[in-house]
């Protein structure tokens, strides 16, 4: 993908549904009884990974677009998957659906593509053991391949070292197969997806400061899920707009879910022009209209109870800061080494190659803004949101831009670079 220096982005766009909630709206159909309707279903490779593993465990799922009907059959279920199930690149997928397989009353292996057999699966295996739970690394090296032996589990108080909404929801999926109640505590909240949808399905969940604490067997329903438009996948276009002189944007039905809206308070305190229109808290989910104006930014830090807010979108903050007036400092941020690749030495490689002045620190950056960037060569490393984030770059840097591997951004966001041309960019 070739991109170059543009003018101003213009119109309207609705982004792809939630990835985090898409994921959920399956799972949980599946635990559920009756039928789950999902509409604006992200149809990126993550969610269709997630479906088909479904699928291997005799859950039938209908996908129409972006509706998806799932069939649920209620907590216990599940069938022996018909083999290895495949997670593809989705650590989300690997993750939550090892707490399910914990807890069921058979064995099975889950594993996914190179990038996810890097991936630390520990984080989930010592809970997990904790609850009496049999479940090895495959090549004894802490990933995936996950070997789960389907056993009776305990409830537990677990004590996350990391704040992990993958860590957090994969003990409560176990919980809700535990003999008693098992509740998490992070260090600073996480993405809250899997408490908020549990409970609209019917679990009984209780959250107090950065603990969630689950009931088990719960009697779950399938309900309709009105997946709202991805704040992270928004994040690109609200980047480019801000960056771009003269551009105008408005995104609809973003989901502003205030343990996800972290770039909507970095960009304000950078100097960004965002406003929220018709914003709606009716559902389980907070959404909003986001009309963005090109602005002047300016220099911030971004660190602690923020960061898990704000994680996936740090790549393209990254960028911003790149074209800000003074020094960003991003810190707390070592979980973006263990993502899709290690995006602090991705993004420093990368941003490096456009003549920014970055430092990569260990667990952050120092991004001295202000420069003017040129075009270059994007190795995005596979990571989808590598790729994205720089497609933003290119756009307000002098010449040319080659993003390689580009169609990477499946995972998230296949239609991304029709999007971004729909802006009257690309
Ligand atoms: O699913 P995956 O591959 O882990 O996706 C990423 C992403 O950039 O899309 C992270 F690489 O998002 C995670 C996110 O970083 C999705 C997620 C979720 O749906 O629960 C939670 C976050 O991960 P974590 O490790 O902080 O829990």
């Amino acid at each position: 993908m070739v991109i170059q220096k543009h003018g101003p982005l213009r119109g309207e766009l609705a982004v792809p549904g939630d990835k985090s909630i898409s994921h959920r709206s399956v799972m949980f159909g599946a635990l559920s009884e009756g039928i789950t309707e999902a509409e604006n279903f992200l149809t990126g490779a993550d969610c269709l990974s997630t479906i088909s593993c479904f699928r291997q465990m005799g859950i039938l799922v209908e996908q129409n677009g972006t509706s998806v009907v799932v069939h649920g059959k209620g907590l216990h279920g599940l069938t022996r998957p018909s083999g290895i199930i495949d997670a593809g690149n989705s650590g989300t997928t690997v993750r939550l659906l090892s707490g399910i397989l914990a807890g069921q009353p058979f064995d099975s292996t889950i594993t996914g593509d190179t990038s996810i057999q890097k991936r630390p699966m520990k984080r989930v295996m010592t809970p997990l053991s904790q609850m009496g739970a049999s479940i090895a690394s495959v090549h004894e090296n802490g990933c995936a391949p996950l070997q789960i032996k389907g056993s009776p589990l305990h409830g537990i108080h677990y004590l996350s070292p990391v704040a992990s909404a993958q860590v957090k929801s994969c003990v409560l999926l176990a919980g809700l197969y535990a003999d008693a109640p098992t509740s998490v505590t992070e260090p600073a909240i996480s993405r809250n997806h899997s408490e908020l949808m549990l409970r609209y399905f019917g679990a009984d969940i209780q959250c107090e400061g950065t603990t969630s604490t689950v009931l088990p067997d719960p009697r779950l329903t399938g309900q309709k899920v009105n997946v709202p438009g991805d704040i992270s996948s928004a994040a690109y276009f609200i980047a480019a707009a801000l960056l771009v002189p003269g551009s105008e944007v408005l995104l609809k039905n973003v989901g502003i879910n205030p343990t996800r809206d972290g770039m909507l308070r970095v960009v304000r305190a950078m100097g960004g022009d965002v406003t929220l229109i018709n914003e709606s808290t009716g559902g389980a989910e907070p959404c909003a209209d986001l009309l963005i104006r090109s602005s002047s930014l300016h220099a911030t830090t971004i660190e602690g109870e923020l960061i898990p807010t704000l994680i996936d979108e740090l790549p393209v903050i990254a960028v911003l800061a790149a074209f800000a007036e003074g020094t960003t400092v991003i810190k707390d941020a070592a979980e973006l080494k263990v993502k899709e690749s290690d995006r602090i030495a991705v993004m420093t490689e990368n941003l490096k190659r456009m003549g920014a002045d970055v430092e990569p620190t260990d667990d952050g950056m120092i991004i001295h803004g202000g420069r003017p960037l040129h075009g270059a060569t994007i190795n995005p490393h596979l990571d989808h949101r590598i790729a994205m984030s720089f497609a933003v770059a290119a756009l307000a840097a002098d010449g040319e831009t080659k993003i390689q591997d580009a169609d990477c951004v499946k995972i998230s966001y296949p239609g991304f670079y029709t999007d971004l041309e729909g802006l009257g960019t690309v």
